[in-house]
């Protein structure tokens, strides 16, 4: 099976609020139905949640009353792009299910404390592609918090041991420097979690040259620990992750689990 996170930047215009990409998730959920593997779908929030948690500072916990209602406001705007998320699938004739991570995970000062996997094993079981996103969650020390759809991706990824994990981004894969800011950024196509983790290191230490990369890598470490590769591919290109999914040779960066 496949864990595939659709970052927020690929299916929404960060810089714009709530401007869903229709065209590229239709093309990707094309790419998904066609290389038909039992999947798990994780979502971003994109420009749908990320301005208004950042209005109301959510991510620090509860301060003051007035969260409250950003909080229930943050989190009908990520359930929005869910829904228009899952329509797309539909239209493709993908059988996915929404699983909001509100109703069955809570989170402990942003780690996580309990999580109900049973509702993904049994969906699976019948042929549902579960799908579940980024969004605004209980927190036992802060009130609330954001479970980001990276940390859906470390968890889920080590209690469902996938064949890979596949982080769908607007870049190709990740780059020695910042291809955003430097022209002569090079690719990088493989690397072992040895190498992965000098270069993380390195990259750390430079702000923001990971051109928004900054926690993943965190993310990627980790699931490379539990000894699963992890796929870095870019989601405005035809049918690279439908190569990868079936596997073929991709344009993509991977790093290879312990
Ligand atoms: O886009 C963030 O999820 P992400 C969720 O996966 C919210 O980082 C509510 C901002």
């Amino acid at each position: 099976m496949f864990i595939i996170k659709l970052g927020g930047s690929v299916i929404t215009d960060k810089t714009r609020e709530d401007s869903y990409r229709s065209d590229v998730v239709n093309n990707l959920s094309k790419q998904i139905y066609k290389a038909k593997k039992q999947t798990i779908l994780i979502h971003g929030a994109g420009s749908f949640g990320h301005i208004l948690a950042k209005k109301y500072s959510l991510n620090n916990g509860y301060k003051n009353s007035n969260q409250i209602i950003g909080f229930s406001m943050t989190h009908e705007k990520v359930q929005e792009l869910n829904s228009l998320f899952l329509k797309t699938l539909h239209k493709n004739k993908i059988p996915a299910v929404s699983i909001p991570p509100h109703v069955l995970l809570k989170l402990n000062n942003h780690k996580l404390s309990n999580f109900d996997f049973n509702i993904f094993k049994d969906y699976l079981e019948m042929k549902f592609i579960p799908v579940t996103f980024g969004d605004v969650v209980l927190d036992e020390k802060l009130g609330f918090s954001i479970c980001s759809g990276d940390l859906l991706m470390e968890v889920l990824a080590s209690e469902f041991k996938p064949e890979k994990a596949v982080f769908v981004i607007d870049e190709d894969g990740l780059y020695t420097s910042n291809p955003k800011s430097d022209k002569n950024a090079k690719l990088i196509e493989s690397l072992s979690i040895k190498e992965f983790e000098r270069l993380s290191t390195s990259l750390d230490s430079h702000a923001d040259v990971t051109g928004g990369m900054g926690g993943k890598l965190e993310t990627i470490k980790k699931i490379a620990e539990k000894g699963i590769d992890t796929i870095l591919v870019n989601g405005n290109k035809p049918d690279r992750l439908y190569k990868i999914l079936i596997g073929k040779e991709s344009k993509s960066t991977i790093i290879h689990g312990r």
